[in-house]
């Protein structure tokens, strides 16, 4: 058993794994250490990863990226709707709950997929390459997920990773993982006696997340973050695809956004003349035959780039202020800021920031590997087969959340919501509760401007009962709300208290109870450590059942026919790379056949027989190209039997004519 890290970006996938000596990145077959996040529908087969990427240009609507886009959220979602239109796959609304399915063509019909399933397809594809790489089952890990995720999207993983196998000992905000990594090994920071504060700045393919985090001796605090999901590289590609858009339309007059093969060979293109502007003054465009049989030709100047890149580059400083504002401190107390994440290599975004944060910055961080190692050392810390070095981890929450009872909104006695923002967590209030019968506590984002203005406001919702209070009258009810490990709403119990001695007006209360470690082991904490410790003995307590209706996550029954679906797309997939390695046996076979007539059995073999077999090879590797291009695994085996039965004879005297021969040699020598 390996505790493994995986950054799942909207791009890039990176694997961690934790060793005795350190954290390594893991090699894809490929040998490269990001693995890019897509899933690619064949005729009968899926490619996942780099084998997907291949596909891309030839296959784009049966090529499905971008999936953390997609996660947990609604089809109507404006800004889904958003993305929805630039990607080449074909979607449609979920009539059941409003999510997106995914249409597309596979094993000769059309089939609908959820982005659950696919990013489970995805994270299977990465464990399978964790474990090959390692040689060892891989199942419990960390998983990366950006702050802004909402309860469902932070379900929707959960949910995903459980269709691929995978146990997640915790969801970890990206920018954390970073200042753990960053943090964990640097002793120096410890020897300061008040706190080193620094920013981070990850600016991957879609989005821009900020944290300031402060560490101290053995330990490390986030104090603040900030994001915006809709501002990545992925953007600065679209400015420029705009760009090149308009001009070929006047140049070519060509309208590229009619054709989508056109569009994605055209935003791959802006996407390496972004990245040869970063180390260059100019780049050149240049597609063969991008429509309508025509060439494009054109190039563009660094500072017309940034030009056209402003209105981005502004947006930038946003999140930023935000984590600082935050975070409490001024500028002068920040040490030091970190840049992360790919796409942060164009020259004008550092540019900016440095002049924002008034210094030069930090790239003392691995800027690709540094989501996917602080996770692999988040895992190590979590597992209980792993020692790591004690270390302390605090993660602040980036939402307030709110509860509310049918008797109206439930808040802290300094009168804040549940969990207010910036909450620490894992975090379990206990509400006390007065209530007859059978109650509904609902869970909800309490400030709309903290997340996207397009995500719904809900939760969910908890039933609470039934139960009966013995006087007759309102009873007791202690509730352990949980912001757990992952950072997803849940109540942990409910309990009925009779207290015979009780003064039935004492009042409805909610109290703290951040007695447990910050992080939990399991992301829940044991539901028999509540605050009994002062109830009296004949003080009578019976748990009370609670009903979740949160809206994101898969029903049982929903997730065991996800796996099931997963399990006969995995055997599709078996058989089709058998049938592969059999069609290669036989054709390597051919090949070997005809040199082996010519030289090792060219004069064992009849000159009738070799004739016949010359025969046979020649039919059978022009089968191979025509009818038998795309067989079954069987008639490949059966071909490769037909001509060995014609071949074996042969091999066989001469088998018995070189022993004869070596016997001979053997003779000789004892002689
Ligand atoms: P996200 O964090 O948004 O989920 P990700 O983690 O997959 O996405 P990264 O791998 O950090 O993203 O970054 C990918 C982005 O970096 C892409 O937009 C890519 O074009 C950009 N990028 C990579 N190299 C360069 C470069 N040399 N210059 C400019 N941009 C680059
Ligand atoms: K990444
Ligand atoms: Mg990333």
């Amino acid at each position: 058993m390996s505790v493994v890290g995986f950054d799942v970006g909207n791009e890039n996938c990176v694997i961690a794994v934790a060793k005795q000596r350190g954290i390594d990145v893991l090699l894809n077959d490929e040998s490269n250490r990001e693995n890019p996040g897509m899933v690619s529908f064949g005729e009968k087969q899926r490619f996942m990863g780099a084998a997907a990427a291949a596909s891309a240009t030839m296959h784009p609507k049966s090529t499905i990226s971008q999936l953390k886009r997609l996660i947990g959220r609604k089809f109507r979602e404006p800004d889904v709707q958003k993305d929805l239109k630039l990607f080449p796959f074909e979607t449609s609304e979920d009539s059941a709950d409003g999510g997106i399915q995914i249409r597309l063509r596979y094993m000769g019909e059309v089939q609908s997929f959820s982005p659950v399933q696919i990013l489970g397809m995805l994270l299977s594809h990465l464990k399978q390459v964790a474990e090959k790489s390692l040689n060892t089952p891989v199942s419990d890990c960390v998983i990366g997920i950006p702050s802004y995720f909402t309860n469902s999207q932070r379900l929707a993983y959960l949910d995903a990773a459980a269709i691929a196998g995978l146990r997640p000992l915790r969801l970890m905000h990206d920018c954390t993982a970073t200042a753990l990594g960053y943090g964990i090994y640097k002793t120096d920071l410890a020897a300061n006696s008040s706190p080193t504060c620094i920013v981070f700045v990850d600016i991957g393919h879609c989005d821009t997340q900020v944290c300031v985090a402060s560490f101290g001796s053995g330990s490390m605090r986030v104090l603040s973050h900030g994001s915006d999901r809709n501002l990545g590289g992925r953007d600065f590609d679209e400015v420029l695809f705009n760009y090149f858009a308009v001009e070929f339309k006047e140049k070519y007059s060509i309208d590229v956004y009619t054709n989508t093969k056109a569009c994605v060979r055209l935003r791959a293109s802006c996407e390496k003349v972004k990245k040869v502007l970063s180390a260059n003054a100019e780049a050149p465009l240049n597609i063969e035959c991008l429509m309508e049989e025509k060439d494009v030709k054109s190039f563009i100047k660094r500072e017309e780039f940034e030009q056209l890149s402003s209105g981005l580059l502004e947006r930038l400083i946003v999140p930023c202020q935000k984590a600082l504002a935050d975070s409490g401190l001024s500028l002068d107390q920040i040490h030091s800021v970190e840049l992360v994440g790919s796409g942060s290599r164009i020259p004008a975004i550092s540019k900016m920031l440095s002049s924002l944060f008034k210094r030069e910055l930090g790239r003392t961080v691995n800027a690709s590997e540094c989501v996917a190692r602080g996770c692999a050392l988040q895992c190590a810390m979590l597992s209980p087969i792993f020692r790591v070095r004690d270390y302390e981890v605090q993660d602040s929450f980036p939402f307030s959340i709110g509860f509310s009872s049918d008797k109206g909104p439930i808040n802290t006695p300094s009168n804040e919501m549940l969990f207010p923002k910036g909450q620490v967590f894992p975090s379990v209030k206990v509400l006390t509760l007065r209530r007859e019968n059978t109650f509904h506590l609902e869970a909800f984002y309490a400030d709309h401007n903290e997340i996207s203005p397009d995500s719904p406001i809900q939760i969910g919702s908890f039933t609470i009962g039934p139960f009966q209070s013995s006087h007759g009258q309102a009873a007791r009810v202690k509730v352990r709300v949980q912001l757990n490990l992952h950072g997803i709403v849940t109540i942990d119990s409910a309990s009925l208290i009779e207290d015979p001695k009780e003064n039935t007006t004492s009042e409805e209360t909610v109290s703290e109870n951040n007695h447990q470690s910050p992080a939990t082991k399991d992301g829940t904490s044991d539901p028999s450590s509540g605050p009994t410790g002062n109830d009296h003995k004949a003080i009578k307590r019976m748990k009370i059942s609670v009903v979740e209706n949160v809206s994101g996550a898969l029903t049982k029954d929903e997730l065991l026919e996800a796996k099931q679906r997963e399990y006969s797309l995995v055997q599709q997939d078996l058989k089709m790379e058998s049938t592969k390695d059999k069609k290669n046996a036989l054709e390597s076979f051919v090949y070997e056949m005809r040199d082996k007539m010519l030289n090792t059995y060219r004069s064992t073999a009849t000159e009738s027989e070799r004739e016949c077999i010359a025969r046979n090879l020649q039919e059978t590797e022009e089968w191979l190209y025509e009818d038998g291009d795309d067989e079954s695994e069987n008639a490949y085996i059966e071909k490769l039997n037909d001509i060995k039965k014609l071949i074996d004879p042969i091999e066989n005297r001469y088998k018995d004519a070189e022993e004869r021969v070596q016997a001979s040699k053997d003779l000789a020598k004892t002689i």
